[in-house]
């Protein structure tokens, strides 16, 4: 084996532009169980922007808005909507992350940089993926602050209590109709990553939107990305949709991990978040598919939790709707009891249940 040129640590975080970051980390803390542990904005010396940071387990998300007419987060956001800007990983050596993969072709948003503040210094750099979309690159080895450097510690004005979610299972991009595989060799050639999985039109098309994904994973399987693309289908791809309304390639669906996911479903839509409706149908021969698990199907199927297995054991997943007005960016909720798949077997029923809502949108 070739030494990984590129050892990846984890998911630093992800950085999402909006319109109303204020209002958006209420959501997050309210309706998802999020902590607040910094902010940089003019407080704190920063004149153009406020960013808050947010934290579960190991999930950090960081929620951004200009404060200016003319910015390149206001560009952002006219264009794009609220959506991710960074899906960042967590480095040793962010300065050798970038050679490494510039050298490969990868076009550098941002040489590597050393930010310091009383905490200690944190070493980023940034390279370009599908869209506008970056990778950020962070070395904190000698970091002890609440993030990065700028930011002040700071917390909920109420406390809100953590719903269970523990860390991204993978982060997922919408690019366009035949971009898939220069995607795909991107994360290859210039990442090292190793191409995981396959899905083609036959395994995912329903009457409707069809669409080809295929998944890559860096060498320890910490980070993967499912990459998909529109495929011809009857009516508009739910692919399509996304593009036409993001106005270029980007991230689709943000996966978080549970072990619990009955409680943090529950907690989920107890506090205001909407999923996707899949019909009971659904679960008449759900079993039979999936064979015995440990969940009681009736608590499953009350929270509209899909099921699947493969080789390795099963895992349960589901679907928020849009989480903005636009119809770009999602979540999923997985538990992986073993599986180590994205959930195949749930496909047909959940691209209809997609195009169910696509089609009240008039977008089908
Ligand atoms: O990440 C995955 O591959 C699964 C399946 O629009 C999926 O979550 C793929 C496309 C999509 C929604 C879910
Ligand atoms: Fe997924």
């Amino acid at each position: 084996m070739n030494e990984d040129f590129l050892p990846l640590l984890g998911t630093d975080h992800i950085e999402l532009y909006v319109g109303n970051a204020k209002q958006a980390t209420l959501f997050y803390q309210h309706c998802m169980g999020f902590q607040l542990v910094a902010y940089a904005g003019p407080e704190t010396g920063v004149r153009d922007r406020a960013s808050y940071v947010l934290q579960q387990n190991k999930i950090r998300l960081v929620l951004t808005t200009s404060l200016v007419k003319d910015s390149y987060i206001s560009d952002h956001v006219r264009t794009h909507g609220d959506g991710v800007k960074v899906l960042a990983l967590w480095v040793d050596d962010a300065r050798k992350s970038f050679y490494e993969t510039t050298k490969r072709g990868a076009q550098p948003d941002r040489e590597p940089t050393v930010l310091k503040d009383e905490f200690g210094e944190v070493v980023i750099s940034s390279i370009k993926t599908y869209g506008e979309t970056v990778h950020t690159f962070v070395e904190r080895k000698n970091y002890k602050g609440p993030f990065l450097p700028g930011y002040k510690p700071r917390k909920n004005l109420v406390q809100t209590e953590p719903i269970g979610l523990l860390h991204i299972d993978h982060c997922v991009g919408n690019v366009g109709l035949g971009e898939m595989n220069k995607w795909v060799k991107f994360y290859e050639d210039v990442m090292g990553f190793k191409l995981l999985i396959t899905f083609d039109d036959e395994d995912i098309s329903t009457e409707y939107s069809a669409l080809m994904s295929k998944v890559v994973s860096n060498g320890n399987g910490y980070v993967k990305f499912p990459i998909n693309e529109p495929a011809e289908g009857k009516k508009k791809s739910q692919i399509e949709e996304y593009l036409d309304f993001y106005n270029s390639a980007g991230v689709q669906h943000i996966a978080i991990a549970t072990d619990d996911i009955i409680y943090t479903v529950g907690e989920l839509r107890r506090r205001g978040v909407e999923f996707l409706y899949v019909p009971e149908q659904y679960y008449s021969d759900v079993m039979a598919r999936v064979g015995t698990i440990q969940e009681d199907l009736e608590e499953l199927k009350k929270l509209n939790i899909l099921i699947d297995r493969d080789d390795e054991g099963y895992l349960l997943q589901i679907f928020t709707k849009p989480l903005q007005d636009r119809p770009t960016v999602f979540f999923e909720i997985i538990e992986r009891n073993g599986a180590k798949s994205f959930g195949k077997g749930n496909f047909k029923a959940l691209f209809e249940a997609i195009e169910r809502e696509q089609a009240l949108r008039g977008n089908l």
